[in-house]
């Protein structure tokens, strides 16, 4: 069912705390940890409790945990002090797009300059 954990799934597994995350933040609904293979100097993960494969699936479904998903990253960018120069916010959807854990994740990036357009 739609937002039930799946025992198949890491970040489920971080949400029950069978696994071990470094979480910078959390609300009711949400968690964000640390990225274990940072790309920036902050690279921090954002991942509604419930359990969704991706960005589209959760925003259809549970449009306003998506929305504190957002909600958090922005919280996480002022908390990190990477809002001024700006920060990056990345939803990889697909394998081909480089996800490859399918429990919905915002990347919030930055501390360093950020080229345009990413690889
Ligand atoms: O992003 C999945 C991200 O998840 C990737 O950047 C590595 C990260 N990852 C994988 N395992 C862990 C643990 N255990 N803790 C923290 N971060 C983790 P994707 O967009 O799917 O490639």
């Amino acid at each position: 069912m739609a937002g039930e954990p799946r025992a198949d799934c890491l970040f489920c597994k971080i949400v029950a705390g069978e696994v071990p995350a470094t979480i910078v933040k959390e609300s009711e609904a949400a968690l964000a940890f640390r990225d274990i293979n940072p790309q920036a100097p902050t690279h921090v993960l954002v991942i509604p409790r419930a359990h969704y494969p991706d960005a589209a699936s959760l925003a259809t479904a549970a449009p306003e945990l998506a929305a504190e998903v957002l909600r958090l990253a922005g919280d996480i960018a002022a908390d990190e002090k990477i809002v001024d120069p700006g920060y990056r916010v990345v939803f990889n959807t697909g394998p081909g797009a480089g996800q490859t854990v399918f429990h919905a994740h915002a990347h919030v990036l930055g501390g360093r300059g950020l080229e345009w357009p990413p690889g």
